[in-house]
């Protein structure tokens, strides 16, 4: 057989994977930590409680109990009964929960089960780099390697129509911006995207000795190009990232034509202003028109440009760098010293222009539009504090009112909360850190009652599940894990294991929405590259990219998932990019998450 049939034959073995068939008993189908709580799930309208046993890899009874009836729960659409089963702590695998004939999957009870995935879910990002090959030696199989797109990502301003027929001018310069990961299933880059997946890769680094294990990602423990350079591999990833972030910022004397009421709801563009544009930052470069599906990147052929700066996009660049400032001063001080230069440089610029909103009627790439930049303003000014500790920048963060109101949840487009818990674990005056960290702690409070009113018991009880809702979640699991940072109370990093629980498979779909990992999991992403269920010429996706995950909007939308409950708006279909796409900043909780639990396992 020649190499491509080899390589054919290949794919189609693991593209035809066949799945376990859904099991009544859901449960984290990677397993269970020795010390950690265990709970499974089982849908019953049964009013009263119902015995379950869980027996071993001979099929003997190890441990019985009584399942605790919940009653119905909107966002499953089922009624459920709870199994907990926390008091088993014998490492084993081949373990089964039964409830009358109903029985789980068999799963495993070990010391570290979320070391291997840590580990994949980094690896993600080394595969979504741009500008640079994906060689053979540092993937898991071969027809996952490819050729470097983009390579040169050179591009200048978008000039033409936008979708609303704007005409929109262009400029006269072009930036270098080779390099960085590409965000998505799609192969734009896009700095606001870029902000807090780096954001959150780098505070993972920056809380990793006070979990117990600033070694989880020391040189040579992922497989990456950099791996014998002396440098923290976790950092080298995210490096490409910072480079790419401060590639996209304008230089100093540079004049641009803006459009000031691009964003503003109800409002058309009608004019264009020609302002001092140095050291804003560009909100993305991608291509013209989307691309099909497949699309490897090397054979994208689209034209790529800049699109206009935006204050938001120049403060995501502003927080990361600052942070870059702090972490690298210690590693490479020249680096260190560029991240702060043009930190400062971007929030000088963000000062000047702080209402240049994202215009989001281009084709080709994502919107990742942003009515409201306060929040960037506070996670910029939190990241300069941090690295400075110039009493300007607290004087505003205190004006801003974040110490006392940290904000809600965690997102693209809303990074107060991120700012906050860097600050929280960041030297404060006294009464500011008090202060932001019983606020920070009552989050997480609310977020564990939120445990106790959802039926698969994750900290997040609405029945919205927004796009990409897994990583709402992972997020909020973040939040829980400063918390316990703050104060290491059990509950906190129990509802940590519950939302990587439903992630792994206790969920009304029986599915573990990350690949590679547990018997039922997802298989075929939205991507470009990760293609085979589109064409079996193209690979199947690597282990450790997680899925968007439900997306309630299904529900109202003709097609197959219409009237879907919450949890359950989801297909594994690769067309299906509301629910089934995957993403930089879905991946990185999910990393955050997993190394959190691994370091902290046994606490
Ligand atoms: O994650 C983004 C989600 O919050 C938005 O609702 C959605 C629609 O605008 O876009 C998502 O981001 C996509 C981006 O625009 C382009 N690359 C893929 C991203 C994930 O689907």
């Amino acid at each position: 057989m020649s190499r491509r049939l080899l390589g054919v034959a290949a794919v189609i073995l693991t593209t035809a994977a066949t799945q376990a068939p859904p099991a009544p008993i859901r449960i984290d189908q990677a397993g269970f930590e020795t010390t950690g709580p265990k709970t499974a799930v089982l849908p019953s309208t049964q009013a009263g409680p119902l015995a379950w046993t869980l027996t071993d890899a001979r099929g003997k009874v190890v441990a019985s109990g009584e399942t605790i009836p919940l009653g119905a729960d909107a966002a499953s659409g089922e009624s459920v009964h709870r199994i907990d089963f926390g008091s088993v702590r014998a490492a084993g695998s081949g373990y089964r929960l039964h409830v009358g004939t109903a029985a789980s999957h068999p799963f495993a009870i070990t010391a570290r089960p979320f070391a291997p995935l840590a580990k994949a879910a980094m690896a993600f990002f080394y595969q979504q780099r741009s500008g640079v090959p994906i060689l053979p030696a540092f993937v898991e199989r071969k027809a996952l390697a490819r050729p470097a797109g983009h390579a040169p990502d050179i591009a200048t301003c978008f000039a033409g129509r936008d979708q609303k027929g704007v005409k929109w001018p262009g400029c006269s310069y072009k930036l270098d911006a080779t390099g960085g990961w590409y965000d998505a299933g799609d192969q734009g880059k896009y700095v606001v995207n870029g902000g807090v997946s780096t954001w959150t890769l780098l505070d993972l680094h920056e809380r990793l000795a006070a979990f117990g294990d600033a070694n989880a990602f020391a040189d040579g423990r992922l497989a990456l190009p950099e791996h014998a350079n002396g440098v923290d591999d976790l950092l080298d990833e995210a490096r490409v990232e910072v480079a790419f972030l401060l590639a996209m910022q304008i230089p100093d004397g540079t004049k641009l034509a803006v459009a000031p009421d691009a964003g503003i709801a109800g409002k058309a563009i009608t004019r264009f202003e020609t302002i001092d544009a140095g050291g804003l930052v560009h909100t993305k470069i991608a291509d013209e028109n989307w691309t099909g599906l497949p699309t490897a990147p090397a054979d994208d052929r689209q034209t790529r440009f800049l699109y206009p700066p935006s204050t938001a996009a120049t403060l995501n660049m502003v927080g990361v760098a600052a942070q870059c400032a702090r972490i690298w001063r210690s590693i490479d001080a020249v680096f260190a010293r560029r991240c702060l230069t043009a930190a400062r440089r971007g929030w000088a610029a963000a000062l000047r222009h702080p209402g240049l909103l994202t215009n989001s009627d281009f084709t080709g790439s994502g919107g990742y539009g942003d009515p409201d930049v306060r929040d960037e303003f506070t996670f910029a000014a939190a990241q300069l504090y941090a690295t400075t500790r110039e009493p300007a920048f607290l004087d505003r963060l205190r004006r801003d009112g974040v110490f006392t109101d940290p904000g809600a949840d965690i997102g693209w487009g809303s990074l107060r909360l991120a700012g906050a818990l860097t600050l929280a674990t960041s030297p404060l005056p006294a009464e500011d850190r008090a202060t932001l960290r019983s606020r920070i702690t009552g989050i997480a409070d609310t977020f564990v009652e939120e445990g106790r009113h959802s039926g698969y018991g994750i900290p997040f009880a609405g029945t919205n599940y927004p796009w990409g809702s897994n990583s709402t979640i992972l997020n909020r699991a973040i939040v829980l894990g400063v918390a316990w940072q703050i104060d290491p109370k059990p509950a906190y990093r129990a509802a940590v294991v519950a939302s990587m629980d439903y992630i792994l498979g206790r969920n009304p779909l029986d599915r573990s929405y990350v690949t590679g990992f547990g018997v039922r999991p997802m298989q075929h992403p939205h991507h470009r590259f990760w293609a085979a269920s589109a064409d079996p010429r193209y690979p199947a996706p690597p282990a450790g990219v997680v899925s968007g995950g439900p997306n309630s909007a299904a529900a109202t939308a003709p097609g197959p998932m219409q009237g879907c409950a919450p949890q359950t708006c989801w297909v594994d279909d690769y067309r299906a990019f509301t629910v089934n796409e995957v993403a930089i900043n879905w991946n990185a909780p999910l990393v955050w998450t997993a190394a959190f639990l691994d370091a902290t396992q046994g606490r």
